[in-house]
């Protein structure tokens, strides 16, 4: 009996190389794969139509709001150019060939000036089950250099065991809101110290995009020039799996996204399970 395939992403699997060379990938795609199962992170051109002007939508609409310096979460529901954008089918395409299933976008978040929010892996926040069906997809709505909080990334370090508020001996019910957040933001922080783990920043045009897997280890970078804005988005995604679904707004996108009213009746198959008591401001 020949074994080969178990429920996690295949670029997570024992049997990722040899499922590869098996695959029926042309060559690039095979390459692209490969990094990213070896990094953890790609950088693409999604190819967005008229990026200016879609990036004007979403900046225009977002700037309404006074969160918008910080973040702002699922707007997606109100502002048609962010779900658009979500949805871009380079994107959407790269993702299934990536993990060998459909992405379901779940969440957005919507930046106008640069988080210098400190490392840590998504999985913390949210999760899949199984684990590693999950990523995100940062998308620069304008240029992005080393003085207006670029996103910095650890690559290879979503090889690293998942790491959590358990770790450090914390329960979920010890936690009232995020008062132990900082705590596991040090611990990420000497964890990258001990290991050595290389550092990059993310300087890339406006329209281009960085996708990251669930246990990539990311955050934002100091704004050295106070005066500049950062407006960028991020879509965290999952994947369809056996599992079922428990997250609302997630079923909602995808009922939103191919045109069904009925969300119930909504044929997302995935269980989120929340790691922490970390609340959604969090992010
Ligand atoms: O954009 C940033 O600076 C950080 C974004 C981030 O960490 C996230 O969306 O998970």
């Amino acid at each position: 009996m020949e074994f080969h395939d178990v429920d996690v992403p295949w670029i997570d699997s024992l049997f990722f190389d040899r499922r590869l060379a098996q695959s029926n990938l042309d060559e690039s795609t095979r390459a692209m794969v490969k990094f990213y199962a070896d990094n953890g992170y790609l950088i693409i051109d999604p190819e967005i139509s008229d990026v200016d002007g879609v990036a004007q939508e979403i900046v225009g609409a977002c700037e309404q709001d006074p969160e918008y310096q910080q973040r702002l979460l699922d707007e997606w529901e109100w502002v048609p150019a962010i779900r658009r954008l979500a949805l871009t089918p380079k994107i959407l395409s790269t993702l299934r060939t990536l993990y060998g299933r459909d992405p379901i976008p779940m969440q957005t978040l919507n930046f106008g000036r640069g988080t210098q929010q400190r490392a840590h892996s998504d999985s913390v926040h949210f999760s899949s089950v199984p684990r590693g069906f999950m990523c995100g997809v940062w998308i620069a709505l304008e240029d992005i250099d080393e003085t207006n909080g670029p996103l910095e990334y650890y690559p290879g370090s979503h090889r690293l065991p998942y790491l959590d508020f358990s770790h450090l001996g914390i329960t979920g019910s010890d936690q009232r809101e995020h008062e132990f957040y900082p705590r596991y933001e040090q611990f990420i922080q000497s964890c990258i110290t001990e290991l050595s783990l290389e550092r990059r920043t993310l300087s890339i045009l406006q329209g281009q995009a960085i996708i990251w897997a669930a246990n990539l280890l990311h955050g934002g970078s100091p704004v050295t020039d106070p005066t500049r804005t950062r407006h960028s988005q991020v879509t965290h995604y999952f994947f369809r799996t056996a599992s079922t679904t428990t997250r609302i707004s997630q079923t909602r996108f995808w009922a939103r996204s191919s045109g069904s009213t009925n969300v119930t009746s909504a044929p997302v198959s995935l269980s989120l399970r929340y790691t922490t008591a970390a609340p959604r401001a969090c992010r």
